[in-house]
């Protein structure tokens, strides 16, 4: 379809006084209106959610961010919040049509100083988890949160869409561990909760409703971060096991374990994907249906406990490691999953949650749901019954289906179609497969009262139209 030139042309000068306007708050270079310097906040990590921006703005504080949402708003242009892009549901990338702004959070990078006595610190949103990481073990803290973006993962994009992650059974999700968070709302004022106060019963929790909020509320701007001693022995074992109800099995033992703080499970298919991906060496002499990446933390030795309780699971075959380089190695097979599969074609991607018990039959009806419309690959967080069901090589106009067909098993076993990775623009349309309408109401009204002219990500969590079987 070719645009109305009258259109192209009033658009065009809307963009050069936003240009204009944004400029003066953030310097020239750190507007991209160019194609080639905007692509990389465009397009996601899988290459499946490609869009188009109006431009990216690229502020260096809080107080520029708020300037710059204030501009926004008072153009009435819609803002796309984005962190370290390291998202999966579309939420951070912009539409189609050229009408969103790109708000890059990235420089927002400063790092306080850790508080020993607080055990906290306060970030900026654009600090990434591997950073923070480095910083607070200097103080021999740690952070409860860890997943294989750390990299590039930002805490602001982590805190937006409550990351889960691998430690999640010991130190729950993002969430969990946010004491306070900073926020821009959609008129520029500031929302400042970064107390971090422990105890605050002085009416709605608005900073921890943010958390979770997918950037459709208010722009997080800094947090201030709860911290946990690090521990400072540490061991990981890959057990191979003959089923995923033997993993489950396996866990309820483990959990014994005061130590225990990662149950992560993957199948034959992922670990060949990932061998032949990575080259890396296969873990046992020979291939087994499912294996347990389990991972330890704790001050007391850690072999000898996890010897105690094995003698009470079943298994094929097992690895153990201590040494930090060991124990990476055994990681990999786990964390490089996504990569193996991205490098087998565009995912369509299903962070699905579903109660323990279910887990075993949900995955061993996968391939009969997908057969001969898909290659699945199914990995995940097992205490959380968290699978990560990926599927490669889904022809174009059998998306929807296959995607529906999924979640609505998700749903018939009383789980949840978004478990950690969020809704955003990937879900919103299936919101209403485990969201009662009540709920989705209810968040209508709050996305209402934050964002009354629907400015922040407005094609994120909250379908465009309300869904036929309610
Ligand atoms: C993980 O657990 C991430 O590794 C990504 O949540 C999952 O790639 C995926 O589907
Ligand atoms: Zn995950």
């Amino acid at each position: 379809m070719t645009a109305d030139p009258g259109t192209a042309a009033r658009s065009g000068a809307a963009r050069g006084t936003l240009t204009r306007r944004l400029s003066a708050v953030v310097g020239e270079s750190q507007v991209l209106t160019e194609r080639a310097l905007a692509a990389s906040y465009e397009t996601d990590f899988t290459g499946r959610w490609s869009g188009r921006s109006l431009l990216v703005v690229r502020p260096a504080d809080p107080g520029q961010v708020a300037e710059v949402v204030r501009v926004c708003a008072g153009e009435g242009v819609p803002i796309v919040p984005q962190g370290g892009n390291t998202g999966l549901v579309g939420g951070s990338t912009p539409g189609a049509e050229g009408t969103e702004v790109v708000l890059s959070l990235r420089r927002l990078d400063r790092l306080g100083p850790v508080d020993p006595d607080a055990r906290q610190v306060t970030v900026g949103a654009g600090v990434t988890l591997a950073r923070l990481q480095r910083q607070v073990r200097l103080h021999d803290l740690e952070f409860g949160v860890d997943l294989a973006s750390r990299d590039s993962a930002t805490l602001g994009g982590m805190a937006a869409t409550n990351a889960g992650g691998e430690r999640v059974l010991r130190y729950g999700t993002t969430r969990a561990n946010v004491a306070g968070v900073e926020a821009v709302l959609a008129d520029g004022s500031v929302l400042d909760r970064l107390a971090g106060l422990p105890k605050d019963n002085s009416g709605y929790d608005l900073g921890g409703l943010l958390v979770g909020s997918e950037g459709t509320l208010a722009v997080l701007t800094r947090l201030r971060l709860g911290l946990r001693p690090r521990l400072p022995r540490r061991l990981s074992a890959l057990l191979a096991l003959d089923s995923l109800a033997s993993a489950v099995t396996a866990l309820t033992v483990l959990r014994r374990l005061e130590s225990l703080e990662l149950a992560e499970f993957f199948t034959a298919e992922g670990l060949d994907l990932v061998l032949r991906h990575s080259g890396l060496a296969a873990p046992f002499r020979q291939p087994h249906p499912v294996y347990l990446l389990v991972g330890c933390a704790g001050r007391r030795d850690l072999v000898d406990e996890l010897a105690e309780v094995m003698a009470e699971v079943e298994v094929l075959d097992v690895a153990v490691a201590v040494a930090d380089a060991d124990r990476r190695r055994l990681a990999a097979y786990r964390e490089r999953h996504t990569e193996a599969v991205n490098a087998a074609g565009t995912p369509l991607k299903l962070d699905v949650t579903v109660p323990l018990a279910e887990l075993p039959g949900f995955v061993a009806d996968l391939p009969g749901l997908v057969a001969g419309r898909a290659r699945s690959y199914v990995f995940g967080h097992l205490a959380e019954g968290n699978a990560h069901v990926n599927l490669v090589g889904v022809a174009a106009d059998d998306e929807e289906a296959l995607v529906e067909a999924v979640l609505r098993r998700v749903a018939d076993v009383g789980g949840s179609i978004s478990a950690e990775h969020g809704i955003g623009r990937a879900k919103a349309a299936y919101l209403h497969l485990t969201r009662s309408p009540a709920d989705i109401a209810l968040m209508r009204a709050v996305k209402a009262a934050w964002d009354p002219a629907g400015l922040l990500n407005p094609h994120a969590v909250l379908p465009a139209i309300d869904c036929p079987d309610h």
